[in-house]
């Protein structure tokens, strides 16, 4: 069994994310759900979060079609709003819904810091999440967007910046829900 589960063992499913993120006994599996409901709204479920440095995110692509992919230049000339030295990330489109193969992405967090990334084809519905590891610090994801006019990376665009969860909401709660997913 993986710690992710031995902690849903312990914890109870229903409360599992909320309890499993906020435990610092060791390096975790921390889960976040891409979903499409039939309405068509598209979003990463805990949609902000905060994890040690080790730990490792699974998306869970649950319905619909999409990617975890970094906000970073190697991804598409993105603007860089993860921490210097970190590696991008990018699953592109995921195969169909879990538990089907394919379904899922992972990817391990080492260096401290904010982290912007979005999914390729709803980043213009808002489809963007934030991690926070560790400390938040002063790095990219902590600057304002379109901090470096001057590299002339692809903005994020504007209707999706008011869909990442605030770095300070994120560190007092250790978990933000999607807007679209309160109460469900
Ligand atoms: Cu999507």
């Amino acid at each position: 069994m993986n710690r992710i589960l031995r902690c849903m063992a312990a914890t109870g499913a229903a409360i599992a994310l909320v309890a499993c993120a906020a435990s610092p006994a060791f390096a975790r599996v921390v889960e976040i759900r891409m979903v499409q409901t039939p309405a068509g709204e598209a979003y990463f479920d805990p949609a902000g979060i905060h994890i040690a440095p080790g730990d490792t995110v699974r998306w869970v692509q649950m319905s619909g079609f999409h990617s975890t992919t970094a906000y970073a230049p190697q991804n598409g000339n993105h603007e860089l709003r993860i921490p210097a030295g970190a590696k991008p990330w990018d699953s592109d489109i995921l195969l169909a819904d879990h538990p089907k193969k394919g379904s899922t992405f992972e990817h391990v967090f080492t260096v401290p810091g904010v982290y912007d990334y979005f999914c390729k084809p709803h980043e213009m519905a808002g489809m963007v999440g934030r991690i926070i590891v560790g400390d938040p610090g002063d790095g990219p994801g902590t600057q304002p967007f379109g901090y470096a006019p001057d590299r002339h990376w692809n903005p994020v665009p504007e209707a999706a910046q008011k869909d990442f969860p605030p770095a300070a909401e994120i560190m007092r709660q250790g978990v933000v829900r999607a807007p679209q997913a309160a109460g469900k």
